[in-house]
């Protein structure tokens, strides 16, 4: 298949995904165009059968602000027309179902274009309900030919909240690629980071207010006073200097270690003994996927779609939105018990390969794609 690809191309969990199975795609055999404002984070080098397409956005002085929806939906066209693509997958629904939606209806009868529309969370949770973008998401949506959400929890709000036919919903997990996620295969950093005898407890996002920054740091705080360990945080964005200040309140901040934005988090995931992952809101928590395949075990909250990632009392421990005290002590007991913590390195690793392995997750979009290129 030739398949058109389009993400935010920037650090997050949609883009991850996007570019990761782009790869995972074009090495069973498919042709892949990447079409977005930059080229993806995870796609680092020159790959057989992958292409990628920058969208430029036009500067006129009456263009007060960027139209890169349009820009987007043009540069979908003309790649469209140009390799003769069978199928635009766009991954998050605003404004990437919106701009393929457009590039169809220009194409028009002439070159019959599939849109399927992957679905990540804050497209549905956050940024359709609000009032000015919920008609545009749910118009774009209907337009799609084919809709994917990333957990069972992701497809039950968009039915509940949008008023899409379940049926029309087809929910495909987020996947890992197990040789890079993987424990034995990295060097470890661990003695860069601790001191001996220290345990890393790693939390890795956007730093937004979903992500709950604060409560990273106090879980971290109670576990610290009876297991001595340090905190590293991996990635950036609004909510950084509350973390700051929190563990500045806590007397904490020459414990925790902020390394800003990295392309690739395998091998921190390799060394790390938790990660923490107290979020209001998560559709599915690929970092808790990431870590678990790379044997760490995960204090989650049970929000969203992380139950069906972290298997309680299995990979990890799940904790209610906010209840610290509850995330804390279940921190201390996986690492005060070297034993236990062992056991759960050992089922976190053979649960993600079992069930989101590459190999299992990618032939399931592959079909997808083909019941949908078929029709109904
Ligand atoms: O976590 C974020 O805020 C980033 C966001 C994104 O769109 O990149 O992540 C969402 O998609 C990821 C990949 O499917 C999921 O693993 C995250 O759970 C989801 N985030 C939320 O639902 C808050």
């Amino acid at each position: 298949m030739k398949i058109g690809i389009t993400c935010y191309p920037t650090y997050g969990g949609s883009g991850a995904v996007a570019t990761e199975l782009g790869i995972e795609l074009a090495q069973r055999g498919h042709e892949i165009h990447f079409i977005s404002y930059a080229q993806p984070f995870r796609l680092p080098h020159f790959m057989e059968r992958i292409y990628f397409h920058e969208v430029e956005t036009a500067r006129y002085p009456l263009f007060e602000h960027h139209n890169y929806s349009l820009a987007l939906s043009a540069a979908m066209h003309e790649t469209t027309l140009r390799h003769g693509l069978d199928l635009l997958h766009v991954h998050y629904a605003i404004p990437h179902a919106t701009s393929a939606w457009i590039a169809k209806e220009m194409l028009g009868a002439s070159h019959p274009l599939k849109i399927v529309t992957t679905l990540h969370g804050t497209d549905i949770t956050l940024v359709g309900q609000e009032r000015s973008w919920f008609d545009i998401t749910k118009f774009s949506m209907g337009k799609s030919d084919g809709i994917t959400a990333v957990s069972d929890y992701l497809k039950r709000e968009t039915v509940d909240h949008f008023a899409i036919p379940a049926d029309d919903i087809e929910v495909i997990y987020n996947f890992i690629d197990p040789r890079l996620y993987d424990r034995a295969r990295h060097p470890c950093h661990k003695d860069a980071l601790v001191r001996p005898g220290e345990m890393l407890v790693l939390h890795v996002s956007n730093f937004r207010p979903v992500k709950r920054i604060r409560d990273v740091v106090r879980i971290f705080e109670r576990l610290n006073r009876s297991v001595p360990s340090r905190l590293v945080f991996v990635g950036d964005g609004p909510d950084r200097p509350l973390a700051t200040a929190e563990a500045e309140a806590l007397g904490i901040s020459d414990r925790v270690i902020f390394l800003g934005k990295q392309d690739s988090v395998a091998e921190l995931m390799a060394c790390a003994d938790l990660l923490l992952l107290p979020s209001e809101s998560e559709s599915f928590g690929l970092v808790a996927l990431e870590a678990m395949a790379s044997g760490t075990p995960v204090v989650a909250t049970r929000a969203g779609g992380i139950p069906e990632v972290v298997e309680e009392g299995v990979t990890g421990h799940l904790g209610d939105i906010g209840d610290v005290e509850t995330m804390a002590s279940a921190a201390v007991d996986i690492l005060s018990d070297p034993a236990r913590w062992s056991r759960m390195s050992e089922d976190a690793k053979r649960i993600a390969v079992d069930r989101f392995a590459a190999d299992t997750i990618v032939p399931q979009y592959e079909r997808y794609y083909q019941r949908i290129i078929d029709g109904p």
